[in-house]
């Protein structure tokens, strides 16, 4: 049979079930990547678990988030970070060093092998033909001990690339145009396989910023082929060994294909607040913007980087206008600082940020109130910047800088006409700058219990959850609607360095919805827990869209939620919420959704009974009167997690078993 490149790489990984689309899977993971915004849980996880060291090909432990250290927290955690590594076998990329899926690609990736990330845009080295899942911390401390990762065999959409992108026209706006086609809900469950005579003329950096975004999409990945181009690409990183071609067979099938000319795309914008809301930005063109921000593990490659400062040079941004540049890499930085572009970024008013998340997870530059923000970045959910009704729109960097000397929204083709520059071809170093001196290497097997684990106070061990009870009795604690996001479940922002500390951290769940003046979701939650009323989410569709923070149930069982009723709950976050013991029902009947509110008496009868064999659950809403089915869409995997109270009592059930 023709095979897809997925499946090539699916094939040679198989460590249970069998290749059918739809059906559960594990699959053995050559690498894992953490970061340490959900690192610190995930490596507290492995230590429970049991397990000395990792049994990986590669593991890397990076920080990038949380480098704004305000107060011990962040520090705390880079300390534990880099001895925990060290002790566990693990490779440390110390803070500063660059964004995980930047310094990934640059350094680590490889084609044609497998990657289990504890961050959603892991598939970013799917941009090297490697085949990337985000999944959550836990599933990742599991693959980190040698465990399979399990997941649903997915179906491949296969993107047919032709011709070539235009001048001033980016590889975001391919990713942009694909958001617009396939929006951010109901591609749960699929691949994205890049294919066709145009893949040739993008590059590993562009290809990468496809993978990357595709995240956005809710697919479980996104992969390109591995070509001359992958080559050159990890030539130039000096790492020609790891370099094989990688092609789906001609023909091969895939469940749909999408055509796309390069050609025909035109420069993009996700206008706020969702990825998928996207207009041509010809269609924009003049709305005044006060910020502008070049960075994030989308936009932040070398040639993402010179790209603006080229267009930049020898120019001033506009006076009302602050610009932000937060390099992916200490290897871009470096590079910029040594080529002298980085001298016309900053002669052009632009401020420069250290190599890292920073503002694509609110760590600092929030946007004055009701101003336009335009980021290079992958996500604009609403309050993300940390602004209360923030419009931030996701632009190329292209399209950044030449709005950021305009002051407004401007079509970067434009700029020829409007201030004489003319596109600045950049060509990828045939040589990186090689320094990995920010990476620490871990401790051999035999010095390793001499490495002392250094454990700062607001470091502490999560709780496991309370086994499920037969009968649920329990409350709607909030009724949250469409497309609500980890983001919105658990905040990152001024909260995110709680991230170590689950019972703090808890106190800030779903704080989007809290209303001044009222309980709030956290106090609600905890007083039903003291009476032993479990708590009930109810959403709309796509719930737990966005990141792979597995604080988003980690923080909610620990305030006594047991269940989320949604229309649908997406691929990473499903999985959290069953590790963490938290039972997914998803309406049977979508219409029952507006039948629920808030404060509910909500009963489920023989919950546990039928976590066991059924596939259904009855409903029963006390308080308005009425029973509706909910479906269970669980693996044999699954039952059993929650039947034994979450992953982590269920490897240790496993362990003693063998
Ligand atoms: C994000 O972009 O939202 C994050 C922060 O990188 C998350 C991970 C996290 O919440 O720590 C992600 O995308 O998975
Ligand atoms: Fe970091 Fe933003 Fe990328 Fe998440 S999306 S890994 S916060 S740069």
């Amino acid at each position: 049979m023709m095979q897809t490149l997925t499946y090539k790489i699916l094939r040679q990984h198989l460590a249970e079930g069998e290749l059918k689309p739809g059906t559960p899977i594990g699959i053995k993971m050559d690498q894992t990547l953490t970061q340490d915004a959900t690192g610190t849980t995930a490596f507290l996880l492995f230590e429970l678990m049991g397990t000395a060291r990792v049994q990986t090909a590669l593991s890397v432990c990076y920080v990038d988030h949380n480098l704004a250290q305000f107060g011990p927290e962040n520090h705390n955690d880079h300390l534990y970070l880099q001895t925990i590594s060290a002790k566990t076998g693990v490779y440390y990329s110390r803070p500063g060093n660059g964004i995980c899926h930047q310094v990934h690609l640059e350094r680590f990736g490889r084609p044609g092998a497998t990657l289990l990330g504890s961050d959603s845009h892991t598939p970013t080295a799917g941009g090297l033909g490697m085949l990337a899942i985000g999944a959550g911390g836990l599933d990742v401390a599991v693959a980190m001990g040698g465990g399979p990762f399990y997941l649903t065999c997915p179906k491949v959409i296969g993107v047919e690339l032709t011709g070539k992108l235009q001048d001033w026209v980016s590889s975001k706006d391919l990713i942009l145009k694909l958001l617009s086609i396939l929006t951010t809900k109901g591609n749960v469950g699929h691949v994205m396989e890049y294919f066709g005579p145009g893949v040739q003329h993008l590059t590993v950096p562009q290809r990468a910023v496809v993978t990357n975004m595709g995240a956005e999409l809710g697919v479980t990945s996104s992969i390109f082929p591995s070509d001359e181009r992958t080559r050159e690409f990890l030539e130039a990183q000096d790492r020609e060994e790891v370099y094989m071609t990688l092609n789906a067979d001609p023909n091969a099938s895939y469940d749909r294909v999408i055509k796309i000319n390069l050609g025909s795309l035109e420069p993009m914008a996700a206008c706020p607040s969702s990825p998928d809301n996207v207009a041509p930005i010809r269609e924009l063109e003049g709305h005044k913007v006060n910020q502008v921000v070049i960075g994030s593990c989308t936009n932040s490659s070398f040639s993402d980087l010179m790209i603006a400062a080229e267009i930049l040079r020898g120019r001033r941004i506009d006076p009302m206008v602050e610009l932000g540049i937060s390099p992916g890499s200490r290897q871009v930085l470096e590079m910029m600082a040594d080529n002298g572009a980085l001298s016309s970024l900053i002669a052009s008013g632009a401020r420069i940020l250290e190599a890292g998340c920073g503002p694509c997870i609110g760590q600092g530059f929030s946007p004055a109130s009701g101003t336009v923000t335009l980021r290079t970045f992958n996500r604009n959910f609403a309050g993300r910047t940390g602004t209360k009704g923030d419009q931030a729109y996701l632009v190329s960097p292209e399209t950044a800088a030449a709005s950021a000397i305009m002051g407004e929204i401007t079509d970067p083709r434009n700029l020829k006409n409007l201030v004489g520059i003319r596109y600045p071809k950049i060509k990828l170093p045939e040589n990186y700058s090689i320094d990995d001196s920010m990476i620490q290497s871990p401790a051999p097997a035999d010095k390793a219990s001499k490495v002392e684990v250094l454990r700062g106070p607001t470091i502490v061990v999560p709780e496991s959850p309370s086994p499920l009870p037969a009968d649920l009795k329990g409350q709607v604690l909030l009724t949250c609607g469409d497309k609500v996001t980890t983001d919105h479940i658990m905040p990152a922002g001024q909260f995110l360095k709680h991230r170590s500390n689950v019972p703090e951290y808890s106190k800030y769940v779903f704080n989007s919805f809290n209303e001044e003046g009222k309980p709030t979701f956290a106090e609600r939650a905890k007083a039903l827990k003291s009476r032993h009323i479990a708590g009930i989410v109810v959403a709309g569709e796509s719930y737990g869209q966005g990141s792979s923070r597995e604080h988003a149930a980690l923080c909610p069982v620990y305030l006594g939620v047991r269940a989320v009723i949604a229309k649908s709950i997406e691929r990473i976050h499903r999985a959290n919420l069953i590790n963490f013991c938290i039972v997914p029902i998803e309406f049977e009947n979508k219409a029952d959704y507006d039948r629920i509110s808030q404060d509910d008496q909500i009963e489920i009868a023989g919950l546990l009974d039928a976590i066991r064999a059924e596939d259904t659950v009855v409903v029963n809403d006390k308080t308005a009167g009425f029973s509706f089915t909910g479906r269970l869409e669980l693996s044999a995997r699954d039952r059993e997690i929650l039947l034994a109270g979450g992953l982590l009592a269920y490897t240790h059930k496993k362990a003693t078993r063998h």
